[in-house]
């Protein structure tokens, strides 16, 4: 770590001497405060709180030191009772609640009892037999003698086995020990600059600001105590998601491989466990429990332009005619970083940057893009700022135990924090967005609110400073209050909640677009996310890919990192790599750093521009496809971007590959991912797979050596697959998607079952049933094809054309049945058929 000066230096030269000298005032303030407030009951003062201060606290995340002794375990089981569908037991020292959530899941509380437990009255017979727990697809047995859990499949295998009994330490901590399979694979916990299998690493949950980081840096912004375990060569997994949001640390197999330990900073633990024995239902159950993202705006899946900052006026306006006349590359999305506001104060504007905002985004919504403002958490401390004088009116802000308001720096300087766990500041917030929404902005971007603080690094909202609870995050919540403590990872996710609960009262009619950077179990219900500040180099980019199919295991699916990555100089090579990749992502923007040359799609010039024009064309023609993922996400919380193993997880094969990933459920994409590579190896897993670009034949599972050329990268579509693509445009709703064309793979075994999702893309229409929804059924038959398609739902996309393209077809076919005409196309191998309509189409050679 750098020395006290070197810090010093580094904040000065980029934030300026005044914010450095604010950081170093609330570092030692911070200090000052914990010191004082350690037992916030009977705060210190004078000399026994210089005293205190001078023993140096240290702050989270950066040391967590190794548990105290273990001073309590259960110890062997008094009594057990029934209690509405579930179990308690009380043991000599703890007590143990099981509770069913569904037939396969269950939340286990564990509480240490008074510290004698011996009050408790002795039962008449002490159970000797081991309580048990059957639900319809696991069961919960516990040991009698200490506590020890074992879950249990329908056919009696062990899914999970506690190695110990749970425990609690000297220093305030409880501990889960699990046995760890020897072929286990473990993936989830949010946001994790790791490998797709988390397996031997040491994991901390305390959503963190990093300022920028490399693969390694643990943690993020963004941490989810979901873990998944995958196990007996894959045919066996379960979840287990910690409902504290207090800090902890997982550590998978790194003191010993043979157990996991859970550690986490609290006086009872929560969990909830899921049984598989698939990863997808898992996935479905976890986010039936937590949550699942809105259908966000069709918009949302265009492109995004964004670099901190575009200002002012007239570069923005640049910036929009580069993308519709000079370079003619598609857009949606042009982002407003920090610079746009009036001394970074909150929900105004630099009237001198921006003598009219509301032109400026009229004129842009003429050309057909949406504007989106950054908003960070923290309000300037300045009298003569409404929103300041007005939270501080009100009570808005987190105050420490002796109620006075907390104020630490970030951008304006010296700022006070919303306290976002309070449904009155989380309605207030949301309202301040009102003039914002009027101008016509269309997302917001929630940023900083881990929440960040100039300081050392981690710096945050100091421990003692109280806050009402933990707002809408799933857990256990405090009845009086807590502290930060408990409230520090679930800000970021409150304030995603606040905005887009303030989105939907502001404009009901309207699906509420949000982009958070920190978050926490359940956060997909309000916002995005993108993975913020890594840098501009090769093992950043090949750190995104294992980054987001992670966080979609973790029920965060609508993510993408920035295209290019955010410190550095981007090559144009590095940008076009990236940029290909992250056109198979939900969330597909390019930004970058302050002190970095623009990255835009035409800054390197050419070959660069043509092939990243072409990839983003791509998306849009993919949009149909991509929409309907992001459909069916919303219903099942199936992600976007997926590893290979949500699909197969009987292969072994797949258990640690994270340079590929499934983009929906038909396409398997492999990104290029280091310097100069022209080919690479790509493995495909068991069925046909079509090569997208040449509609070559391939059969997994195996490996094949895939060209790779600086304007390509290997893509695949699935055997059974119709992917539904859409008419090139410059930005969604610039015209219908007409002609609409079913791209059919033949050659999957038995009929597969396809979906295409469409509504008006912009309104809350859908829930009352103005959708469309079309099922596509393939078979294929010695000699012939057949597709059934059907529809279900009242939304009109008026009138347009369908084309059919069936792929992999090598002579003209005898009859078609369902189409107005057709035509074989030799050189490309696929049979054209031109005026579809729902129904049977029958093809036969
Ligand atoms: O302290 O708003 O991750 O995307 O450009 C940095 C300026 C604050 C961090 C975000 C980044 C954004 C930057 N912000």
């Amino acid at each position: 770590m750098s020395s006290p000066l070197l810090l010093l230096l580094r904040g000065i030269q980029s934030v300026g001497l005044r914010p450095t000298m604010d950081a170093v005032a609330h570092a030692v303030r911070s200090r000052w405060v914990e010191a004082k407030f350690a037992d916030p009951r009977r705060p210190l003062r004078g000399l026994p709180l210089l005293r205190a201060f001078l023993r140096r606290i240290p702050s989270p995340p950066y040391s967590f030191p190794p548990p105290g002794p273990i001073v309590a375990t259960p110890g062997p089981l008094r009594a057990v009772r029934q209690t509405d569908g579930g179990l308690e037991c009380r043991f000599a020292h703890a007590v143990l609640t099981i509770t069913p959530l569904a037939p396969d899941a269950v939340r286990v509380v564990w509480r240490r009892s008074a510290p004698a437990g011996d009050d408790l009255p002795a039962p008449q017979s002490p159970p000797q037999d081991a309580p048990q727990l059957s639900l319809e697809r696991l069961t919960c047995r516990v040991a009698p003698e200490d506590g020890r859990i074992t879950f249990l499949a329908p056919d009696g295998e062990t899914v999970a086995e506690e190695a110990a009994p749970v425990a609690w330490t000297a220093d305030g901590r409880v501990l889960l020990r699990w046995q760890t399979p020897p072929n286990a694979h473990f993936y989830g916990l949010g946001e994790r600059a790791a490998p797709l299998d988390l397996r031997g690493g040491v994991y901390v949950h305390w959503n963190t600001d990093p300022r920028t980081y490399d693969p390694g840096d643990d943690p993020l912004y963004l941490c989810v105590p979901f873990l998944l375990t995958l196990h007996r060569d894959g045919h066996q997994a379960c979840g287990l998601l910690l409902e504290n949001t207090t800090r902890s640390r997982f550590d998978l197999g790194r003191a010993d491989p043979a157990t996991h330990v859970l550690e986490v900073e609290d006086e009872e633990v929560a969990y909830r466990f899921f049984y598989g024995p698939t990863v997808a239902h898992i996935l479905e159950r976890f986010t039936e429990q937590t949550g699942r993202h809105p259908l966000f705006p069709l918009w949302a899946l265009g492109y995004h332009q964004c670099r901190w900052s575009y200002y002012p006026e007239a570069r923005v306006r640049r910036l929009a005619r580069d993308f519709r006349e000079t370079h003619r590359v598609p857009c949606d999305g042009i982002h407003l970083d920090i610079h746009y506001m009036d001394g970074y104060r909150v929900f105004t504007w630099d009237r001198e940057r921006f003598p009219d905002p509301a032109r400026l985004i009229a004129d842009l919504h003429a050309q057909g893009f949406k504007v989106v403002l950054i908003v960070d958490p923290g309000v300037k401390a300045d009298r003569k700022y409404r929103v300041f004088r007005e939270g501080l009116e009100k009570g808005m802000f987190c105050r420490y135990p002796d109620g006075k308001v907390f104020i630490g720096p970030v951008w304006p300087g010296n700022s006070a924090f919303p306290d976002f766990t309070d449904p009155r500041v989380r309605a207030w917030w949301g309202d301040l967005h009102r003039e914002l929404v009027e101008m016509g902005v269309d997302g917001f971007w929630d940023d900083m609110n881990e929440p960040a603080v100039f300081g050392e690094d981690g710096a945050t909202i100091p421990a003692p400073v109280r806050h009402a609870g933990i707002g809408e995050a799933p857990g256990l919540a405090p009845s009086d209050g807590c502290d930060h403590r408990r409230a520090h990872n679930v800000y970021g996710l409150n304030m995603a909640c606040a905005t887009a609960e303030g989105l939907a009262r502001l404009r009901p009619d309207r699906r509420p677009f949000v982009i958070t950077r920190s978050g926490w179990t359940g956060v997909q219900r309000y916002a995005a996310h993108w993975t913020a500040d890594n840098r501009s180099d090769w093992p950043s980019l090949r750190q995104t890919l294992p980054m987001v199919l992670n966080l979609g295991l973790s029920g965060i699916a609508f993510t993408g990192s920035d295209i290019g990555g955010f410190e550095g100089f981007a090559t144009g090579e590095l940008f076009t790599r990236w940029l290909q990749m992250s056109v198979f992502f939900p969330f597909c923007r390019a930004h970058t750093y302050a002190f970095s040359p623009d990255q835009e799609p035409w800054s390197w010039g050419e070959p660069y521009l043509t092939v990243n024009r072409e990839f983003i064309r791509l998306r849009y023609r993919l949009l149909p496809y991509l929409y309907t993922a992001l459909w069916q996400c919303a219903r099942t919380g199936l992600p976007i971007v997926r590893p290979l193993l949500l699909d197969f997880q009987d292969d072994p094969a797949v258990h640690s590959l994270e340079d590929e990933f499934l983009c929906g459920d038909a396409l398997l994409v492999a990104p290029v991912l280091e310097e100069g590579v022209t080919a690479r190896r790509v493995y495909l897993p068991r069925g046909v797979w079509w090569d997208f670009w040449t509609d070559v034949r391939h059969e997994g599972p195996g490996w094949v050596e895939a060209e790779a050329p600086l304007e390509r990268i290997p893509v695949y579509v699935r055997a059974g697959a119709v992917l539904p693509t859409g008419p090139e445009m410059d930005y969604v709703g610039q015209r219908p998607w007409d002609p609409l064309t079913l791209h059919v793979y033949p050659g999957a075994e038995g009929a597969a079952v396809s979906l295409l999702y469409e509504d008006d893309g912009e309104t809350t229409a859908y829930r009352r049933g103005a959708y469309l929804l079309h099922r596509f059924t393939l078979s294929g038959r010695a000699g012939g094809l057949d597709l059934f398609w059907e529809t279900e739902g009242a939304y009109d996309p008026g009138p347009r054309r369908v084309d059919i393209v069936v792929h992999g077809v090598e002579r003209g076919p005898a009859s078609v049945e369902g189409a107005q005409a057709a035509e074989h196309l030799p050189a490309a191998r696929c049979l054209r058929l031109v005026g579809a309509r729902p129904g049977v189409l029958r093809v036969r050679w």
